[in-house]
């Protein structure tokens, strides 16, 4: 009998969840950064073995909500540990636990799902420190199990996904065994067009950003593929750092976005990218419906 199932990953902006799922699935689905609140979709990632179908879902960091977007984010969060059969907590390693710790221990509890604890990045962490944080984890008193783990290196993962995979009920897979990801094509392409725009812009400027794929087309003769995004930002000066002197800064997120699509794609990608000035996209609910952050 095969088991299968969902996993909620619920934990603070940065602690690792997107490179925990990446790293299970075993293929760049989630975007990752250093920056918070990378992720702004819930997204399931699949790994499928011949006995289980684990199916984990990636979540928006836990921070207290700011303006519509936020407060989707963060609902969205409450209702998948709600649904899933089991939640994964991530706590980043090189932090100390803190109020946003215990407020997501809190919503874990009251979801009423078995879980798992999880003290990520202990590769960068000492014996005596990693100690302390399996303590501190543990003193956060959710029910279950702490595992130790790397999600970059991929130290503690086998055992952590064996441990999970048994807590999935029996049944059919859920998914087709071929698949990583629940996206649509137009969307994650989008995420990797965001995610090199993370890697290169600081302060506000990684939240006042989204990316929208226009359209996905084939050319004719020669069979490459056509696509058109739109990069907003917020104000007029935010425009103008993305475009860059000249368009240098769009033209290097243009040509590492498409080398990572054309990787996924397995072929070669025209990508064009126009940034435009969209006020307030952040608090505009029917765009944000449209844009699938719900
Ligand atoms: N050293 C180390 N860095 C890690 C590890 N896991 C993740 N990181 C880094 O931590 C940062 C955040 O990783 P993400 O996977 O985007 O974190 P997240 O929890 O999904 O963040 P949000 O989507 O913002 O909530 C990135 O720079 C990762 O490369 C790890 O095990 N070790
Ligand atoms: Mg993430």
């Amino acid at each position: 009998m095969t088991r299968s199932g969902f996993v909620a990953l619920a934990g603070r902006p940065n602690a690792g969840k997107s490179t925990f799922v990446n790293r299970v699935v075993g293929e760049h689905v989630a975007i990752v950064s250093d920056k918070p609140q990378t992720t702004r979709r819930a997204l399931r990632g699949i790994a499928t073995t011949a006995d289980h179908q684990l199916v984990l879902v990636d979540l928006p960091g836990v921070q207290r909500p700011r303006d519509p977007l936020t407060e989707r984010m963060q609902k969205r969060v409450e209702h998948e540990l709600k649904e899933s059969d089991a939640a994964l907590f991530l706590i980043n390693g090189e932090q100390s636990v803190g109020p946003g710790d215990r407020f997501i221990a809190r919503a874990i509890r009251s979801a009423g799902v078995p879980a798992v604890t999880v003290v990520n990045k202990i590769d960068k962490l000492r014996k005596p420190q990693a100690a302390e944080a399996l303590q501190a984890a543990a003193d956060l008193g959710v029910e279950g199990e702490v595992f130790p783990i790397s999600a970059r290196t991929g130290e503690g993962v086998a055992d952590l996904v064996t441990h999970l995979a048994a807590l999935l009920p029996e049944g059919e897979f859920l998914y087709p065994a071929e698949d990583r990801s629940d996206q649509s094509e137009r969307v994650r392409l989008a995420e990797l067009v965001r995610e090199q725009v993370l890697l290169r812009t600081r302060e506000e400027l990684p939240h006042a950003v989204e990316v929208e794929v226009e359209d996905i087309a084939e050319r004719e003769d020669d069979g490459l593929l056509m696509i058109q995004a739109l990069v907003w930002a917020e104000t007029d000066s935010q425009k103008g750092i993305l475009v860059g002197k000249g368009g240098s800064m769009v033209r290097a997120i243009g040509t590492a976005a498409r080398g990572q699509i054309e990787a996924l794609e397995g072929r070669k990608v025209h990508l064009d990218l126009h940034v435009r000035v969209r006020k307030g996209w952040r608090r505009d609910d029917g765009l944000l419906d449209r844009l699938g952050i719900e």
